[in-house]
């Protein structure tokens, strides 16, 4: 199929409110985190303000909600797949704070707000980013546990989404190939690893947490490994497209220390074909859910649509 067709196929079920379902999504993850995470006045004070002001300074909450939607799905209940969604954020807000280090990117701002780094000084923000990590897998620990998945299976799950032949891999080939050329299969492999692997987690804990059958589980990763990498696309075209003041955090960073992107590599406009594409493959892997999986669709179209 023409990439046009592929773009104007993607047209989920109009009537879902992602809006409402958004909102709703985070203001439950937004209470459970704050049951799960130490009181910013049990002691030492400083790094539980530390891990709190990161975690509640406004983040999307997409890899949460993805984990919600895949366990509904999955016919699973909300309450079920709460700590692994709230999981996968702690680790999500962990990697923004190492990434915004010094040592790494050296950004003053971060959803919207100054980086942790700037406000608690680096050494707390190593400190809160380690803490948001370690405290990921004891919230995981807390799930119920199911006849298919047992807590083996989830800690294993988030380990190997994090570790390094992932998220931390795709950060180190990340920082390698800045100010080099590098070709669009070498862009491939860092964006499944720093973006789609922690998206894909999220999607399959969500349908791990309703107990799915083998076959579910394979379209959720085929899904949630697109969307991943969709986001990603979409992420570097904000980059060049989007202000500081919009995206809440530095615009333009990309061209700046010269990193490889979809938008560098094969411009603005094949950036956002390729973008629709795997949205589309998205779409296709959900066709074993037969229409119950309203929610994936609808992020998944946001994911493409987004303008932050
Ligand atoms: C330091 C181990 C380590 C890893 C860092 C996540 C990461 C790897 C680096 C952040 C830079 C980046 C652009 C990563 C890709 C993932 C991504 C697009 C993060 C931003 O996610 P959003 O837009 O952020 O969901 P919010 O703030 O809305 O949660």
């Amino acid at each position: 199929m023409p990439a046009r067709c592929r773009a104007e196929a993607v047209t989920p079920c109009k009537s879902f409110d992602l809006a409402a379902y958004l909102e709703k999504s985070a203001s439950a993850v937004n209470r459970a985190l704050d049951a799960f995470l130490p009181k910013a006045t049990v002691k030492p004070v400083t790094i539980h303000r530390a891990m709190r002001y990161s975690l509640f300074a406004g983040g999307k909450r997409m890899r949460p909600a993805l984990c919600l939607a895949a366990a509904e799905a999955c016919g699973g209940r909300r309450a079920e797949a709460m700590p692994l969604a709230c999981a996968v954020e702690c680790i999500h807000t962990y990697s923004l704070i190492h990434d915004d280090l010094p040592a790494m990117d050296n950004d003053d701002l971060r959803r919207g707000k100054p980086t942790n780094h700037k406000v608690f000084g680096e050494g707390i923000a190593v400190l809160a980013g380690d803490a948001l990590l370690t405290q990921a897998f004891e919230i995981a620990a807390q799930c119920r546990g199911w006849p298919c998945y047992s807590h083996r299976d989830i800690v294993l799950e988030l380990a190997r989404a994090s570790g390094s032949l992932q998220l931390v891999g795709g950060q180190v080939a990340d920082l390698e190939a800045e100010g080099k050329s590098i070709s669009k299969s070498q862009l491939r492999y860092i964006h499944e690893r720093k973006t789609s692997a922690l998206l894909c987690c999220s999607v399959r804990l969500g349908g791990m947490s309703a107990n799915c059958t083998p076959r579910q589980l394979v379209a959720l990763t085929d899904f949630g490994y697109h969307v991943g990498l969709a986001f990603q696309v979409i992420d570097d075209i904000l980059d060049v497209t989007q202000t500081s003041q919009q995206l809440g955090k530095t615009a333009g960073k990309d061209t700046a220390v010269q990193k490889a992107t979809y938008p560098a590599i094969v411009g603005l406009d094949r950036s956002r074909r390729i973008a629709a594409e795997l949205t589309q493959l998205a779409f296709e892997a959900l066709a074993p859910f037969r229409g119950r999986a309203q929610a994936l669709e609808a992020i998944a179209q946001y994911v493409l649509r987004r303008d932050r």
